[in-house]
């Protein structure tokens, strides 16, 4: 008889959410072996054992420790790997990216993205304007800096990249328009082209 050998991380998740997708690409990216748990939010309880923020994703380490935040966990999974190189001041920009994604660039593309979801269009247009007005600034940075590389921090893509695309990609489920930006759309097209690159 066999014994199946447990899957060294636990992702607890949810289906629609970018962050959760984040995860589950640098999984795949680096092929390591997993189990996936699917709530749904309104499982509060079962979150707030989990979470201390009881928000998703949830990672479950090796060594059972739970790690929260997306950008935590992306870390966490690829140390000492060709997505997070060791060079202290390459590691460093990787790691300035992802702070810059989580502070400035997900809240305007994510929200009317949530905001449509749940069916509050209308009632949020004033707000989802403005975040989409938002969002607009921080692609035409992104369109500028990516017209002369073919990644954020240079030749090769990086955890920055992954980080990154994943709200810009879903920005046009919240109604921003990506067809302004070309050298957006091929940088999120060379990403997309990656083998273990999966759609949400
Ligand atoms: N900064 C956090 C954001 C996590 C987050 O907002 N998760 C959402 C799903 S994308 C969630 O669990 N929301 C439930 C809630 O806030 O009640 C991360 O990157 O992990």
């Amino acid at each position: 008889m066999s014994m199946k050998a447990a899957a060294p991380y636990r992702l607890y998740e949810t289906a629609p959410s970018g962050n959760c997708w984040k995860v589950r690409l640098c999984l795949a990216e680096l092929g390591l072996p997993h189990e996936r748990v699917t709530l749904d939010l309104t499982d509060r309880e079962r979150l707030a054992g989990l979470s201390r923020h009881r928000r998703v994703p949830v990672l479950i380490a090796a060594d059972g420790r739970p790690i929260v935040e997306s950008a935590a966990i992306l870390v966490y999974l690829a140390r000492g790997s060709s997505l997070l190189p060791e060079t202290p001041s390459l590691q460093a920009e990787i790691l300035s990216w992802l702070f810059w994604e989580q502070a400035d660039l997900s809240k305007p593309l994510a929200l009317p993205r949530f905001f449509r979801r749940m069916g509050w269009e209308q009632a949020r247009a004033a707000e989802i304007a403005a975040l989409r007005q938002e969002g607009a600034r921080h692609l035409s940075f992104l369109e500028n800096w990516l017209a002369g590389r073919p990644y954020l921090t240079g030749a090769e893509y990086t955890l920055a990249d992954l980080a990154c695309h994943v709200y810009v990609h879903l920005a046009p489920e919240g109604g921003q328009d990506l067809s302004a930006y070309p050298a957006v759309g091929a940088w999120l097209d060379r990403i997309r082209a990656r083998p273990a690159w999966q759609p949400l």
